[in-house]
């Protein structure tokens, strides 16, 4: 069976990363809109590189748990294309295979001036000189509010060739992440939703399963 899996935030709240609803949107009394777009990194570069810095040490320190951990398990059993919208490498470090990061990730560096990736440092700064192009002009390789999310044509792909749509600890407010369930519905998936409540596209799934991702991933896997 050919299984797509959608994970946000949630899928990572018991590994201790605080995920955007617990922040109400809000960091240094910032709106996350403000601070995780391209304008928000010309206004401050300092201060978005703040909130990814601390974002990266979190990551750095947080484990991968028993969430991740089933979904590695499923791909051992399955066709599975995991997509996430979360920037921490928990998915990788607890064994899945394959991971399709359309958010970006905390891990890399990308230069605002000629486009050149490379692994980001623990800390990040914006006048952190480009290995390529030597502008000082370093960004977080992350895809900001109003940017084009990454891999989009191999996601829409996954999800119109999936029997099975899943989506865990996802809020469903960010698009086009929260399209992708009714996407699969409309090609003829099964969908279920694994989440602590209800989220806003809940809707568009045939299927939930309700309580922490610790408890539902691993039942729905076994
Ligand atoms: C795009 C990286 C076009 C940054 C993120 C006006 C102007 C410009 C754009 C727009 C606009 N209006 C709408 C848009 C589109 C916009 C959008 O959707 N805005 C929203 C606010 C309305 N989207 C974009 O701009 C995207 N780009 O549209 O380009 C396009 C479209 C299609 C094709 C080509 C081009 C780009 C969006 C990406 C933004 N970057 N992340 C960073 O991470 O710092 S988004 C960021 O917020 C996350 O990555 C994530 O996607 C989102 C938060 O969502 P969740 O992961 O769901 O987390 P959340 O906290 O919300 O929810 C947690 C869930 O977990 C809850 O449901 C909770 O119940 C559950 N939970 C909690 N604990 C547990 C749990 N579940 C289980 N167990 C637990 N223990």
């Amino acid at each position: 069976m050919r299984i797509t899996v959608l994970t946000g935030a949630g899928i990572s709240a018991e590994s201790g990363i605080r995920t955007f609803r617990a922040t109400d949107g809000l960091w240094e009394s910032h709106r996350i809109e403000d601070v995780a777009t391209p304008q928000g990194f010309q206004r401050d570069p300092a201060l978005v590189h703040r909130f990814y810095n601390q974002r990266r040490a979190d990551a750095a320190r947080a484990q991968p748990n028993l969430a991740h951990r089933a979904l590695a398990r499923l791909a051992e059993h399955h066709r599975v294309t995991l997509v996430t919208q979360n920037v921490d490498d928990l998915h990788e470090r607890g064994g899945s295979p394959e991971v399709i990061h359309m958010h970006g990730s905390l891990l890399g560096a990308l230069c605002a001036g000629c486009g050149h990736r490379w692994p980001a440092a623990l800390v990040m700064r914006a006048l952190d000189p480009c290995p390529s192009c030597g502008k000082p002009q370093t960004r977080p390789d992350i895809v900001w509010f109003g940017e084009i999310p990454y891999h989009m044509e191999r996601i829409w792909e996954a999800v119109e060739q999936a029997d099975l749509f899943a989506a865990i600890g996802t809020s469903g407010l960010v698009y086009p992440a929260a399209g992708l369930a009714q996407h699969a519905r409309r090609n003829g998936a099964e969908t279920v939703e694994l989440n602590l409540a209800a989220s806003a596209v809940s809707r568009d799934f045939t299927d939930r399963r309700t309580g922490p991702a610790t408890e539902v991933v691993p039942q729905w896997v076994a």
